[in-house]
């Protein structure tokens, strides 16, 4: 394992609970000399300096970029592709461009076209989050023992990979690599269709004629409290999401309507071995995910 790298200026576009937070662990380990920030509105300009996390907060991205030796866009993933158009004319020769969005075929597609060939590209998810979004939601912890998956793509520097696998790891991360497609096929599963479930039940409590809101919340402890926490997840975030993993998110889609329909079946026909081998069989994966 590589020793905890060093970076003189470290650029973060966007300062939400994943920008926060990366600044806050990188500081807290020492890993850039100076860490630089944007936000577009002076209210979060002004928020982002009292928080006393980074050391320069600009008002526009190129200004951010500028001299930079790593640059991390942490914004919704479908401003990735314009922001990179935005930025690649101000990046220092022999960066290493980075992101942390939850879709990594799209990020490829969208920015690398518009980078310059002196720069890594280096993408990366961070595979931790809480339902809290802005930059007060932060914290140094958020990627101790939390997956980080890198998608370099073919051809890029292996010691700028090198370089941002040990970035994350010193941050507490345990890093993998994979293609973006494939990433996108697992996330796919494990994250956005949780996150879609999620809201679609919450949307569906909230039409319900014959039971009210202020019922729904009081009783919420039976299951949708637990179940429905990330609902409450960032909008921007996740229409981008869904927009960006179409075809992986409509996939497994695809199949869990066909389960669903299976246990619907079950029901009506009052087929309880059915319905005790399904909740057996799940019981015991459940169990196993710590
Ligand atoms: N929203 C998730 C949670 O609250 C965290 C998360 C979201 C992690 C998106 C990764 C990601 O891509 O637990």
């Amino acid at each position: 394992m590589s020793s905890a790298p060093h970076f003189q200026r470290v650029a973060l576009i966007g300062f939400g609970l994943i920008g926060g937070s990366i600044a806050r662990a990188a500081k807290l380990q020492g890993l850039a000399g100076e860490i630089v920030t944007t936000a577009r509105s002076e209210k979060t300009r002004a928020r982002v300096m009292e928080l006393g996390i980074v050391d320069r907060v600009v008002a526009t991205n190129a200004d951010a970029v500028k001299d930079a030796d790593l640059v991390i866009l942490c914004i919704p993933v479908g401003a990735c592709g314009p922001v990179a158009q935005e930025i690649a004319a101000h990046l220092k020769p022999g960066a290493i461009v980075s992101d942390v969005g939850s879709v990594k075929g799209a990020i490829v597609r969208d920015m690398a076209p518009h980078l310059p060939k002196t720069v890594h590209f280096v993408p990366a998810h961070p595979v931790a989050g809480t339902e809290h979004s802005g930059p007060d939601s932060g914290f140094a912890e958020l990627f101790i023992n939390r997956w980080c998956i890198l998608t370099p793509p073919e051809g890029v520097d292996a010691a700028a990979t090198d370089r941002l696998r040990a970035f994350w790891a010193a941050m507490g991360a345990k890093v993998e690599v994979m293609t973006p497609d494939h990433h996108d096929l697992v996330l796919a599963i494990t994250s956005h269709l949780p996150h879609l479930i999620a809201y679609t039940i919450v949307g569906t409590a909230d039409e319900l004629a014959q039971v009210t809101e202020s019922e729904v919340i009081k009783f919420s402890a039976g299951g949708f409290r637990d179940f429905t926490r990330i609902a409450a997840s960032d909008p921007t975030m996740w229409r981008d999401v869904f927009l960006a993993n179409k075809e992986a998110v409509l996939e497994m889609l695809g199949t869990f309507t066909e389960d669903l329909a299976k246990l619907t079946r079950a029901i009506r026909r009052g087929d309880g071995e059915a319905l005790f081998d399904h909740f057996t069989r799940t019981r015991a994966i459940r169990r196993g995910i710590v």
